[in-house]
């Protein structure tokens, strides 16, 4: 393990530049570099094996992903979501003309309060849209009631939440649909990429018409589609990269566990547990910087900054925070009490397989030395 500065919040695992020299000869060889080719079936049926669930559809990047999950539900009106994610979560409402419906989220899981789901439903409330916040599991059980109890399309941003199982099952198997990342910053990357995850084939195909501009056969199309096909390139590297995730996720847990161990005893520093029934995939190391903390989170994180350790700050702003979300009823901050303090109070470490482990003592000492 590199000890090299500076070190930011993440950084993408490669795999052996040589293992991908044969796929790209092969890709040389056939002249096939999108529209489905081999590599792209092949990581589909791959990924269902490995992640243990139906149907995968894989997209250019999560994002599309998103929209196209949206687009497939055929429907117009509310939809119940976080304001704590990444803005593309609420953006991909937008671009389907949805209007997004802000619900506070939960103090120890940090994804939506169930609850508070329950209270903001109205008449035109079409769909729920939780985050699986950092790869913590929502709270699936009563999520899938309440959208039974008030008909309601469940579609689950899992951006974080590759490879997490929840009481022994894919965490991607809740709701009607699953939406993955495979951005560079994320455990399992294809440089770019994405995919949504189905438990029907009629679906998987609505889906995958969808991200082929909406053709049907070559020379009918029935949607409005979008071009969100993952290349050749992009597959054949995630085919790659699947045979590395094992020690992938071994390498976090580690990283996790020494944070863990160094940072649990320094008064006015929380981190969040992990879910007991979940395996975790070590995506994200949150702490909460408390009052008691001798200095505000912004100055910590200055701190950190000026010895080259670029922690950050997700997800502050919230999404219902910036200026394009602010003129929404359910953007009011009194209405987000919870979101907007751990937003306030949140820092997310640098964690990733190959962090150097004196990296890890010297910024828990950091923390510790405030
Ligand atoms: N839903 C949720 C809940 C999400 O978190 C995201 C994405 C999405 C949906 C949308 O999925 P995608 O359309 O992205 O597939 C990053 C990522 O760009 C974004 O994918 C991610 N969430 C979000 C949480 O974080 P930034 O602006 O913070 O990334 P950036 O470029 O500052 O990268 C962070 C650090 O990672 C850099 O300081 C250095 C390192 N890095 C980054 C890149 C891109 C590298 O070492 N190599 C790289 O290639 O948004």
């Amino acid at each position: 393990m590199k000890n090299i500065k500076p070190v930011f919040v993440t950084q993408p695992s490669l795999p052996p530049l040589e293992e991908y020299i044969p796929y790209l000869e092969k890709i040389w060889e056939s002249k096939v570099l999108t529209n489905g080719g081999q590599f792209h079936k092949e990581l589909e049926a791959e990924l269902s094996k490995y992640l243990g669930v139906e149907y995968v559809s894989l997209f250019t990047n999560g994002t599309i992903a998103l929209i196209t999950a949206l687009q497939a539900l055929d429907i117009t009106g509310e939809v119940i979501t976080t304001p704590y994610s990444f803005v593309a979560t609420s953006n991909a409402l937008l671009w389907n003309n949805f209007t997004p419906v802000f619900v506070d989220v939960d103090s120890e899981t940090f994804n939506l309060d169930p609850a508070k789901i329950e209270a903001a439903i109205t008449s035109n409330t079409v769909a729920i849209m939780p985050v699986h916040c950092y790869g913590n599991p929502c709270d699936v059980e009563r999520i899938q009631k309440i959208g039974e109890k008030y008909n309601l399309r469940v579609i689950y941003d899992a951006a974080h939440a590759f490879g997490v199982k929840y009481k022994d099952q894919s965490l991607l198997k809740y709701g009607d649909l699953s939406v993955l990342s495979f951005h560079a910053t994320k455990v399992f990357n294809t440089f770019e990429g994405g995919a949504i995850v189905s438990s029907n084939y009629e679906t998987k195909k609505k889906i995958d018409n969808l991200k082929n501009f909406g053709f049907i056969n070559e020379v009918s199309v029935i949607a409005a589609g979008i071009n969100g096909k993952m290349s050749e390139l992009n597959s054949a590297f995630g085919l790659l990269q699947l045979k590395y995730i094992q020690e992938e996720l071994e390498k976090r847990r580690l990283v996790d566990k020494l944070y863990r161990n160094f940072l649990s005893d320094i008064k006015g520093i929380s981190i969040p547990s992990l879910n007991i029934n979940a395996t975790a995939n070590y995506s994200y190391f949150p702490i909460l910087v408390e009052d008691e903390y001798p200095i505000s989170r912004d100055e910590l994180y200055e701190k950190l900054k000026s010895n080259e350790y670029y922690a950050r700050r997700y997800f502050y702003p919230l999404i219902s925070n910036f200026p394009m979300y602010t003129n929404l009823k359910s953007a009011d901050q009194l209405n987000l009490p919870i979101a907007n303090s751990v937003a306030d109070k949140v820092l997310c470490l640098p964690i990733y397989s190959n962090l150097g482990h004196d990296h890890i003592y010297e910024l828990s000492e950091l923390i510790r030395a405030a």
